[in-house]
């Protein structure tokens, strides 16, 4: 199979050719990705003499339409991913997220090319604390312009799929960790500032819950979905995984022997979601599907290792990273009601 792969520089789509490099040789790789702030060639460095690289923008719909006529699928994984950059800057998350999804979808229509979209549990919206987790039925209901835009990817995935015949796929998963994500997530900015002895922050009060799971469980999920899943089905991919902010923190701490209360409150981020969960019910019946990392602290201990063992990777944009918080306002408060 000759396979696109958009955002392949990115956290997920560079662990996702790193699995299909090693697993599927059978399979060739080409890389589109526009090496935003998120991109890092370098991510793709243990691979770079296995795959093509092309250095461009998703939504460039000439480009787009010559590179998917020569593959026979595509897996979509390009996009401007952050919510705190989206409430700054909402625009490239319109452009890269939606006009993106269009010029791919117009470009695999034409060519009558598999397609695979990735897509994110926050299109749902938020779940109080007793509510069912979400299921492939659950009403989309965004709240940042981030997730906004995922969901409005989603839907001219559905409308291309059901209009035009399109042979796509959609897949919807919660928080992944795991190696090469940006430092300017939850997971790997604390583990960063703990390396360098500078306290984690948690927003607000800390409460809310993320379902995470191993990029690698992901991308395995992805691949089956890709080869064995039904054309026009949604998959959500979730590996039970639910924990609240300030769980997290405190094992972060504890992985690095620090006192479990070693953290700052800063400002709440706005609209922040309370929790998510996903049923990933249909992945795991119908696809055989299971997670390996089952035990969160197993999964973080060697996310940790990762980042210590590779300095060199995070370490150009941590301080900007840094930067960038405090210039948005993130304050340390010192009074956060629980
Ligand atoms: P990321 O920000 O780490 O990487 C995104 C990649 O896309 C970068 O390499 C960037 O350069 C590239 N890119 C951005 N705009 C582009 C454009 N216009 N043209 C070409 N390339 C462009 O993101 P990630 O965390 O790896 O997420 C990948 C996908 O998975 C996204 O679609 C995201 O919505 C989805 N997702 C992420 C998570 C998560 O926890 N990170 C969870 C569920 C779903
Ligand atoms: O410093 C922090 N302190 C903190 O408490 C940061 C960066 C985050 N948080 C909180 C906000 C969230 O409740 O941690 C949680 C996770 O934050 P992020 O890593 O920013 O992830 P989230 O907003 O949940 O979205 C992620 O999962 C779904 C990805 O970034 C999305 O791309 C994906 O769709």
């Amino acid at each position: 199979m000759r396979l696109l792969v958009t955002g392949g520089a990115g956290f997920i789509g560079a662990n996702f050719v790193h699995h299909t490099v090693s697993n599927h040789p059978e399979t060739t790789v080409t890389v589109l990705d526009a090496l935003t702030y998120a991109g890092n060639r370098a991510s793709l460095d243990p691979v770079a003499d296995r795959i093509d690289f092309v250095h461009g923008d998703v939504a460039d719909l000439d480009l787009v339409d010559d590179l998917v006529g020569r593959v026979d699928a595509v897996v979509h994984f390009a996009a401007e991913s952050h919510n705190d950059n989206s409430l700054a800057e909402p625009w490239p998350f319109v452009q890269s997220n939606i006009i993106g999804t269009y010029a791919l979808l117009q470009a695999v229509r034409r060519h009558d090319v598999r397609y695979h979209h990735v897509s994110t549990d926050e299109v749902y919206g938020d779940l109080s604390p007793q509510a069912q987790a979400f299921t492939e039925t659950t009403p989309y209901n965004p709240s940042s312009p981030y997730s906004a835009t995922k969901a409005s990817s989603d839907l001219l995935v559905r409308a291309w799929s059901r209009s035009f015949g399109v042979r796509a796929t959609i897949s919807n998963c919660g928080n992944n960790y795991g190696p090469y994500q940006h430092v300017e997530k939850f997971i790997p900015r604390q583990i960063t500032n703990l390396i360098d002895g500078v306290r984690p922050r948690l927003y607000g009060a800390g409460h809310q819950i993320r379902d995470w799971i191993h990029v690698d469980d992901h991308n395995r999920a992805v691949w089956e979905i890709l080869h064995r899943g039904r054309v026009g089905q949604t998959y959500l991919i979730g590996a039970d995984g639910e924990l609240d902010n300030k769980s997290v923190v405190r094992s972060i701490l504890a992985a690095f022997g620090w006192d479990p209360d070693d953290f700052d409150h800063v400002t709440d981020r706005p609209g922040h979601d309370r929790r998510y969960a996903i049923d990933a019910s249909l992945l795991r019946s119908e696809l055989g599907w299971q997670p390996r990392y089952v035990d969160f602290r197993t999964g973080l201990a060697a996310t940790i290792q990762w980042y210590r063992d590779n300095e060199s990777w995070w370490r150009p944009a941590k301080a900007d990273t840094e930067r960038a918080y405090r210039e948005a306002g993130e304050r340390i408060c010192f009074a956060v009601r629980d």
